[in-house]
């Protein structure tokens, strides 16, 4: 399972490039820290491989070139602020992307034109006369069928009836891609062994084998007129057509690697296929229909694995500027500190499956949780004075103790916080496996629990207790800590390695090879006798 060999193909993982049309909020550090909890558990589980993690901002459309126009900025200088803003969120998130990508960098152009032209000329690119009912919010055209009237105080106007966006009706020449000639191959993919679990919350495999099956997948414009939509590609060789923005934004994936001719210097295109791309659910089409339909196209495999997440609402409500319930990611960390909020948001967002609200009480819920098991726990568990009453027992080993509490006539509980610690590796791997980052997470949550529940029942600082339980007490829960440590360096990086610097973990002994295995014990854990701890480390 752990795949270790050194040629495997780079992992590759991907958020959605935001739209920079305004300052980022919740939940894209939401989309953010989720994907990085995986990149950085792929890097702890298979530490020769490397992982290219793609994010970015999505700057073409008509969406940013309204917003620039409002600002009363050219779109380009508009789109260089608010990009740094998204930038200096994964930054303060302490997200491990390796790449930013921005669409309006040259690379990402001739990755555009180069497949435009290549699906040109195998004839999957065409003009023709369309109409269609086109929202700007949502930067996608909908059909008769996918609207409705509603009345606003200022009139009757027609909306998107998923969304709600107010949508206009546009009669235009278009330059149209095949997208129903994949209808067929694209069923069959998501029907194959390859394919059935490719979307994750099930439920969304189950939506896109059904839209495949009973709608008619009609071709999807692929280009506006110039004269509407100035800030994108333009069509190669029809300078009075731009490309349309979703069909540029999703080839972020391909410019991202250097496709097609190979990034600077090192071949990333052996990073393709994406291993496992986050989204939010409401680009699921996008994502599942559209690219892996280009794709096709280009005879390239399709993405491994696609994770649509639920949204974040505030207050029960979709964030908007006009209700003023946005939640501001930067506010957050600066008030609760970084880890603090990705604990929060993994914790209570890692279902995935439905919508989450934003709420200080929670917030302040989990900040208290985390404090409590692990940075209280930890201070009492490297007390100097356990510490001492420690020392008057034999130093032994881990193993040594195990043992001892495993033939004792009346195993207690400091056996059964050493099981479920052993058990801890495999148990949020599996989850792990299965996609379910909040369960994995809980068991971590669950393993400190026991910790802490150990060390209040054995309380190794009261008169009567041993020597020798004293130090089986404090033995278990440093190690209970240590294994703790290593799991949660996906989750809350910056606290985890504070964790392991204090216990004394060296960074090389931080890798999954030190917790998992039958029995086996890091090697940190086998000269525990004679490990410094600091005393009284801060962790938050
Ligand atoms: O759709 N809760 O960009 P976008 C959780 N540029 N996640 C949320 C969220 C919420 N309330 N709101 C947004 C675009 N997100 C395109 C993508 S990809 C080739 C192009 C997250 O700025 C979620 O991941 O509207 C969602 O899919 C994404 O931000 C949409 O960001």
């Amino acid at each position: 399972w752990r795949g270790l060999s050194t040629d495997a193909k780079p992992y590759y993982i991907t958020t959605p490039i935001f739209y920079p049309n305004a300052v980022p909020h919740i939940g894209h550090l939401y989309t953010l820290v989720i994907a990085d909890v995986f990149a950085r558990y792929r890097r702890l589980l298979e530490p020769h491989r490397p992982v290219h993690f793609l994010a970015g901002t999505d700057e073409h459309g008509l969406k940013i070139q309204k917003a620039a126009q409002t600002r009363g900025l050219p779109p380009k200088e508009f789109c260089d602020e608010l990009s740094s803003q998204f930038r200096r969120l994964a930054d303060k998130a302490q997200i491990s992307n390796t790449t930013f990508m921005r669409t309006t960098q040259d690379p990402h152009h001739a990755t555009v034109e180069s497949v435009w032209n290549a699906l040109n000329a195998k004839g999957l690119i065409y003009k023709a006369d369309y109409s269609g009912w086109y929202s700007i919010t949502d930067e996608c055209f909908y059909t008769s069928a996918q609207v409705t009237t509603t009345t606003t105080p200022t009139g009757t106007v027609t909306v998107a009836t998923e969304t709600g966006a107010v949508v206009e009706w546009h009669a235009e020449q278009n330059y149209m891609f095949r997208l129903s000639a994949f209808r067929e191959s694209l069923l069959a993919h998501y029907t194959s062994p390859s394919g059935t679990n490719a979307l994750f919350p099930s439920q969304h495999q189950a939506h896109i084998v059904k839209i495949l099956t009973e709608e008619q997948l009609e071709d999807l414009s692929v280009s506006r007129p110039r004269a509407r939509l100035s800030w994108g590609v333009p069509v190669p060789g029809d300078q009075d057509h731009t490309i349309y923005v979703w069909f540029d934004a999703l080839l972020v994936y391909l410019s991202g690697i250097g496709y097609p001719n190979g990034g600077k210097g090192q071949d990333l295109m052996n990073s393709w296929p994406v291993d496992l791309q986050v989204i939010g659910k409401d680009i699921i089409r996008f994502h599942a229909i559209y690219l892996p339909a280009i794709l096709q196209a280009l005879d390239l495999p399709l993405q491994k694995r696609l994770l649509a997440h639920a949204h974040w609402t505030v207050e029960q409500k979709k964030m908007s500027k006009s209700i003023g319930n946005v939640a501001d990611p930067f506010e957050a960390m600066d008030e609760f500190g970084v880890d603090v909020i990705r604990f929060y948001v993994a914790r209570v967002g890692g279902r995935f499956r439905d919508d989450t609200d934003w709420s200080r009480e929670q917030l302040e819920k989990h900040d208290r949780e985390i404090q409590s098991l692990l940075g209280n726990f930890l201070l009492r568990a490297t007390s100097p004075k356990i510490a001492a009453r420690a020392a008057g027992a034999e130093p032994v080993s881990l193993q040594a103790v195990f043992d001892a509490q495993q033939s004792a006539q009346t195993p207690g509980p400091i056996l059964a916080l050493m099981t479920a610690n052993r058990q801890l590796p495999e148990k949020l791997r599996l989850a792990m496996e299965g996609m379910e980052l909040g369960d994995a997470l809980g068991e971590v949550v669950e393993v400190l629990r026991v910790a802490n529940k150990t060390f209040t029942d054995v309380a190794p600082w009261k008169a009567s207790a041993q020597p020798e339980e004293v130090y089986a007490c404090r033995a278990a829960s440093l190690e209970a800590l240590r294994v703790a440590g290593v799991c949660l360096q996906p989750f809350v990086p910056g606290v985890a390695a504070r964790l392991l610097d204090s216990l004394g973990v060296p960074e090389g002994e931080r890798t999954w090879s030190q917790v998992e295995g039958e029995g086996l014990l890091g090697r940190w854990a086998e000269r525990m006798p004679g490990v410094e701890v600091k005393e009284g480390a801060r962790l938050f």
